[in-house]
């Protein structure tokens, strides 16, 4: 079996990947089922003034003889590749907000740098025949450092978060670099079917690139796929019901909506804490009987803008809990650290309402992982945003506009009165969807995907459409000159990729 290079921005150890949850859970499953090389940074920050020479790489075995390596990053890189151009520039914008965009900063150079010193750390370490999986906007360029430096090998990009409008992306200044770089794949995997329209168009504006017939695209002479997986969890690790005596009791004499997100303004949390304030004004019966609860651990809290939403739900919530709460009753639970993960699955599964309002976010496995923890003889209800990327899965959730505060407040009305038998049905609909595209699928699918695109650029003509080889059929059976003057008319349609056109 073929070896997987997995190259993330961060690489947890495999054993504490179940813990830290999200996709590390399934790339340690793939680990575990073929041999693998996880390439990234460790989490590690090294002085700039300690190190004449960048740091190197650390290879450590794990689980069934795959490898991790490893290697740290200097604190100018840090904060010009990873705060800086990653989470203040290429974060900002994918997720629709340009006003917060750092544009100006000068950091890409060096973001371009930490790329390039990446692909010659991995390069030594690859076999010809291994496939190279890259993840993320942290890493965008590192497929075409490799091939620059000459590496043949199956080649595929996945972005975990959104992709914005082309008219948001073309704001970038380095937008062309960007577009040239993705075009370095045999293919690139986003999260859903909107995303996939988003950087076609993009490819087409910044770089003309255009739509083959066999619907991959063509820049720059390279030919790539661009499709969408996606993102699952691994259900079973959720239903599983805990023996023990709960972590999470549900609150005496209250129901409780659970909000479980990253402290990041992307995952619209002001907006839920007004929905909810909202719902307490407009239909009061239900003080007292409701709580929110919040679990939402600061991330980059060097980034300015992060600063700034811890600050705004402070208030909001100081203000919520000022305007409505009793002496024994406090309507938001507002908890500013992380939760375990066998203790998150008891909260969900205590939770009659999982509310997940982002503005933008590229699938949300929150959402997910909140279905898959229902009892499911008296499961709760998923309120989801129409702009998280599960929205395009979870049809069966009550679909909200995160910006529509009177309509996320109704929705937690509807899905409290929600009759046992409706929620059942959601539930039952909601998981088939979860189980048929769980994490697993999602590996094996973007893996298989990903092969067969590199087999495609490796053949040195392109493949006959079913439209130009029964054009072709029907030139060996009826006079030549009629049909000859149609096949061309297709063929022009094509872009000249007919045989005779290469
Ligand atoms: P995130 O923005 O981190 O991920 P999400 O998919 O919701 O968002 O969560 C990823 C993992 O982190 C989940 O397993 C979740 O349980 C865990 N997590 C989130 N908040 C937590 C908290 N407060 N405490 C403990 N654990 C928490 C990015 C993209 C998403 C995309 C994922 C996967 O932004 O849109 O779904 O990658 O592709």
């Amino acid at each position: 079996m073929r070896r997987i290079v997995v190259v993330s921005n961060r690489v947890t150890e495999l054993r504490k990947a179940a813990q830290a949850g999200g996709v590390a859970v399934a790339i340690a499953d793939l680990f575990r089922e073929r041999p693998g090389l996880w390439f990234g940074w460790n989490g590690k920050i090294v002085d700039d003034n300690d190190a004449s020479e960048p740091p190197g790489v650390k290879i450590a075995k794990s689980v069934g003889g795959s490898a991790l390596a490893t290697l740290p990053l200097t604190s100018d890189e840090h904060r010009d590749y990873y705060l800086g151009y990653s989470n203040s520039v290429l974060w900002p914008v994918f997720h629709n907000r340009l006003d917060l965009a750092r544009f100006d900063a000068g950091f890409y150079p060096r973001y371009m740098r930490v790329n390039e010193r990446f692909a010659r750390a991995l390069q030594a370490l690859l076999k010809p025949d291994d496939i190279i999986w890259i993840h993320d906007y942290h890493l965008i360029p590192l497929g075409a450092e490799l091939r620059r430096a000459g590496v043949k090998n199956p080649m595929g990009f996945y972005l975990h978060i959104p992709v914005p409008p082309s008219q948001t992306f073309l704001a970038v200044p380095e937008h062309r670099a960007l577009a040239r770089a993705l075009t370095a794949y045999d293919l690139i995997g986003l999260q859903t079917q909107a995303d996939v329209a988003n950087l076609i168009q993009f490819l087409e504006d910044s770089v003309a690139g255009r739509i083959l017939q066999d619907g991959r695209i063509s820049a720059f002479d390279h030919r790539l796929a661009v499709e969408s997986f996606p993102v699952g969890i691994d259900p079973d690790s959720f239903t599983r019901v805990s023996t023990e005596k709960p972590h999470a009791q549900p609150i005496a004499g209250a129901q409780r909506i659970i909000g479980v997100d990253r402290l990041d303004y992307s995952k619209g949390l002001p907006q839920k804490f007004r929905a909810f304030g909202r719902f307490l004004e407009k239909y009061p019966e239900y003080r007292r009987n409701v709580v929110l609860s919040q679990i939402a651990p600061p991330t980059r809290e060097s980034v300015e803008a992060y600063t700034d939403i811890r600050k705004q739900l402070e208030a909001l919530s100081g203000k919520i809990n000022g305007m409505f709460g009793e002496l024994d009753w406090v309507p938001i639970h507002y908890i500013y650290r992380s939760a375990p993960r066998d203790r998150l699955r008891d909260i969900y599964r205590s939770s009659r309402i999982g509310f997940f309002t982002p503005l933008r976010d590229g699938m949300n496995l929150v959402c997910k992982e909140y279905v898959a923890s229902q009892d499911p003889d008296d499961p709760g209800v998923p309120i989801l945003s129409r702009f998280a990327g599960a929205a395009e899965q979870l049809v069966d959730a009550l679909i909200v506009n995160p910006y529509n505060v009177e309509e996320m407040a109704d929705a937690i009305k509807t899905a409290l009165v929600m009759e046992k038998d409706e929620r059942i049905e959601r539930y039952t609909r909601l998981m088939s969807v979860i189980r048929a595209h769980d994490s697993a699928a999602w590996s094996a699918s973007f893996l298989a995907t990903l092969e067969a695109a590199a087999k495609e650029r490796s053949r040195d003509v392109a493949p006959l459409t079913t439209s130009m080889r029964a054009s072709m059929a029907r030139l060996a059976r009826t006079p030549l000159a009629p049909v000859a003057l149609k096949l061309g008319k297709e063929a022009r349609k094509a872009g000249g990729q007919t045989r005779a056109g290469n």
